[in-house]
């Protein structure tokens, strides 16, 4: 499945959005098996497995390896692609330019005096090494521990949920994303700005962009299906001190790394409380999944659903508490919920 991972991965540097879904959904069936695949045999009947995805199957039980999959790491393009889109804050387009300029390597990025840094891309160039290595499920609940009790020393009745890969059991990921919410429709608005300062005071801020909130509940019909949600939110880089990670091996770190503390990504997330649920749902990913249930929702059910809400189109209507006694949504997302636990 990693190899499908690299497949979608080169496909989308070259914009080609058809074969990228295809090889994520097939990456995402692949991870849903209880077994390797073993022969072709094995996958017979599964959905979302096209021909492309059967051909490389085919050679890596034939050969025990994949040309297409080979070439495509040996390619220059994909390699400086791969590289560049590893720094926080450099997409495929800025990748795409910089390569474009004959630019190889992050040091000639850094040297090249033409090249102009955003904010986010200096703190990705300047806490590279930290933040390119996985976080791990201790490091994650050492974070939510600091996040919990900062964003309870300024509202105590707040909620917060630790979402993303972790929420899905994952033991590594490449940052830690966490929601928050407090029972008083409208007390969220000034939350996150206060939690931010409260971070700044603590020392360990290393970095943060704060996305104020665009949601508007007339307008929801037109904000749907966008790849970023309305919330407010904020990217952060904080510090994290060696002490404070429980388990045996502590920080994450490269052997002989003496610092005693390391920089981790963080997203948080601040919807209003009545959208709450739509934002864990849509916030805990996986993004194939929740990918697959707004195609479920929207061609089973005749429903539109995104990280905001939970859209009936035949009913016309937003009222999904009407809608959980009516029908048997629960079961469907909840169903689709358990069968979608992909990592
Ligand atoms: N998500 C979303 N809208 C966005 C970005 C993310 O709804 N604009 C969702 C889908 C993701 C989840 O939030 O699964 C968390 O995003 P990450 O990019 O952090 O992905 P993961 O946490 O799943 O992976 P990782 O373990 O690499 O962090
Ligand atoms: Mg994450």
């Amino acid at each position: 499945m990693d190899v499908m991972e690299e497949l979608a991965e080169s496909s989308e540097f070259n914009e080609s959005k058809g074969p990228c879904l295809a090889f994520r959904q097939a990456a995402s069936v692949l991870k849903s098996l209880p077994s390797a695949v073993r022969c072709l045999g094995a996958i017979q009947g599964l959905p979302w497995l096209g021909e492309h995805t059967k051909a490389v199957m085919e050679e890596i039980l034939t050969f025990g390896r994949s040309f297409k999959v080979e070439e495509i790491r040996c390619d220059e393009r994909y390699q400086a692609l791969k590289l560049f889109t590893s720094v926080f804050g450099v997409g495929p387009k800025t990748a795409e330019k910089w390569y474009r300029r004959g630019l190889r390597s992050l040091k000639e990025i850094l040297t090249e005096p033409n090249i102009q840094l955003n904010r986010m891309q200096r703190a990705g160039f300047l806490y590279y090494s930290d933040i390119s290595k996985a976080v791990s499920k201790a490091e994650a609940e050492a974070l939510g521990c600091i996040i919990e009790e900062t964003v309870h020393w300024i509202a105590p009745d707040a909620v917060l949920a630790l979402t993303g890969g972790f929420r899905r059991g994952k033991e590594y990921g490449h940052d830690v994303d966490f929601l928050l919410t407090v029972p008083e429709m409208g007390k969220e608005e000034g939350l996150l700005l206060h939690v931010i300062d409260r971070l700044r005071d603590q020392g360990i801020l290393l970095y943060c962009d704060h996305q104020g909130s665009t949601f508007d509940v007339s307008k929801l019909p037109s904000c749907r299906f966008e790849d970023m949600d309305h919330f407010q939110k904020c990217f952060l880089i904080l510090r994290l001190e060696e002490g404070q990670v429980e388990g045996e091996r502590g920080l994450q770190r490269d052997p002989g790394d003496s610092r005693g503390w390391r920089a981790v990504r963080v997203d948080l997330v601040a919807p209003p409380v009545d959208r709450y649920a739509f934002a864990l749902l849509g916030w805990t990913g996986s993004k194939q999944f929740g990918r697959d249930l707004r195609t479920f929702a929207r061609k089973e059910r005749q429903m539109l659903l995104d990280n905001h809400a939970l859209y009936d189109k035949t009913k016309r209507n937003y009222s999904y508490r009407r809608l959980l006694r009516r029908t048997s949504l629960p079961i469907w997302v909840w169903s689709m919920w358990s069968l979608g636990r992909e990592m």
